[in-house]
């Protein structure tokens, strides 16, 4: 059952039952005795076909996607490139595991992420199948080439819900459940300047000597084998580190024999208005890890950086059954080829002006928004209370979303004050779908702030 949107969507008929209709009840009445309720469900709409910027749930409602699923689906949810090497690997064969029978798409993938990373020096890649998994193996690797032990990430970081990753990760609830957690990972004040004690000017500054002074003082630099961060935080709240502290913490990094980790499963893939986040802070890093977007919906994640770093691990020691599995190896070329074809790169920096410029609108008439921030299509509204006191205001945030939510657009929320909504629509979303969203935001900041 395929309908294209372009044709369901008149005006007033988009949506053609409340949200979630009565077939998506169904189905989640189902789930609730089926499914953990720990596996959360942000908007029990089931989704049955996706065009681009629009997802078809079971009912025939048209929902805006604002979300991508998380940032994955920048070249959309069956991205024809993405489709058509999809089938035709499905016809050749769907696994050998690339350990035991290699196969040509996991070695292309690998050369064209040494291309499009930050840097010109001899890179390798490894692949494997969720970010999780690419963030516990980029330390893994930095533990093993450096023969130190301990990794600094940052406040408001998030970098996933394995062991290893939720010790990494900063927010408590609810990611950070059923530790005991990691041992040897620090925290570091984050250089964000929205609420920077001494004001944004200072931030910079003032947060990269808080951290050189965490690692001599409380980690040791000979023990420091990494540093993660995220050059633009996604769960965060998209908060953009004051200008020059990244490449401060890379620069250093490098002058102290410490791996620098940029963590661009979010922030990477076009999603700024560049391939990584990295560029924009002008910096390059010793390994990025990749996810999300890579592969056009399918699970493949990576890990590319300095051939003499990556190849410290002995053989045998990187790996994992199905990671660079073939058929989304195959996606990944095709997402890959759709993001350069249609230079999704600029398409992501027309979504960042469209999305600003209504942002803006919101900023002049509501004093609740403390904050506009982001890059390329992954943009946010920082809540809150008044703008003196910077009081997070999460009961408006979670308001504004329910509001999109019933009217069919699917808005994030983020933050560790649980105050941002976040923009995450697909590179190949439409303008028109992307304004009508839009209208619906300034809907519901008209009702409820
Ligand atoms: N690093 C920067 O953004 C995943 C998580 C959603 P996985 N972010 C979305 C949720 O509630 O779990 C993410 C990320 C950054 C690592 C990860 C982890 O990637 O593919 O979810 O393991």
């Amino acid at each position: 059952m395929s309908v294209n949107a372009e044709d369901v969507l008149k005006p007033g008929g988009r949506l053609v039952t409340q949200v979630p209709g009565p077939k998506s009840l169904e189905l989640d009445a189902r789930r609730k005795s089926a499914v953990p309720r720990g596996v959360g469900v942000l908007l029990p709409a089931y989704a049955e076909v996706g065009h681009d910027g629009l997802i078809e749930d079971v009912d025939g409602n048209l929902l805006i996607d604002f979300a991508s699923g998380v940032a994955v689906t920048a070249v959309g949810s069956r991205a024809p490139r993405v489709v058509a090497r999809v089938r035709d690997q499905l016809e050749r064969f769907t696994h050998t595991a690339f350990f035991v029978t290699p196969y040509e798409s996991y070695v292309q993938v690998a050369e064209e992420l040494a291309e499009l990373t930050p840097g010109d020096h001899e890179k390798r890649t490894a692949l494997f199948n969720s970010g999780a998994e690419a963030v516990e193996n980029a330390i893994k690797i930095a533990r093993v080439a450096t023969g130190r032990r301990s990794v600094i990430a940052f406040d408001h970081a998030f970098h996933g819900r394995t062991n290893l990753t939720m010790a990494l990760t900063a927010k408590t609830t609810p990611y950070k459940t059923g530790g005991p957690f990691a041992g040897d990972i620090f925290r570091a004040q984050m250089a964000y300047p929205y609420r920077w004690a001494t004001g944004a000017d200072q931030c910079a500054d003032e947060a990269f000597s808080a951290f050189v002074s965490l690692v001599s003082k409380q980690v040791g630099v000979d023990n420091a084998a990494a540093v993660i961060l995220e050059p633009i935080q996604g769960e965060g709240g998209f908060i953009v580190p004051a200008p020059g502290f990244v490449k401060r913490v890379a620069a250093w990094c490098r002058e102290n024999g410490v791996v620098f980790i940029a963590d661009e499963i979010q922030s990477g893939m076009c999603r700024t208005g560049d391939w990584f986040a990295s560029e924009f802070e002008d910096t390059v890093p010793d390994l990025v890890t990749i996810g999300k977007g890579l592969a056009g919906g399918l699970p493949l994640s990576a890990v590319t950086g300095r051939a003499e770093l990556m190849d410290a691990v002995a053989p045998g020691g990187l790996g994992g059954t199905y990671g660079g599995n073939p058929i989304a190896c195959e996606a990944a070329l095709g997402a890959l080829e759709t993001m350069r074809e249609d230079d999704l790169c600029s398409r992501a920096r027309a979504v960042e002006k469209i999305m600003r410029d209504r942002f803006r609108e919101f900023e002049a008439a509501y004093d609740q928004v403390g904050e506009v921030r982001g890059r390329g299509a992954m943009m946010a509204l920082e809540l809150v209370k008044d703008r003196d006191t910077k009081t997070p205001d999460a009961e408006l945030t979670a308001k504004i979303q329910r509001h999109c939510l019933d009217a069919g657009v699917v808005v994030l929320t983020a933050g560790t004050f649980d105050n941002v909504l976040r923009f995450l629509p697909p590179l190949v979303i439409s303008d028109d779908h992307l304004a009508e969203g839009l209208d619906i935001v300034a809907e519901a900041f008209a009702k409820h702030a």
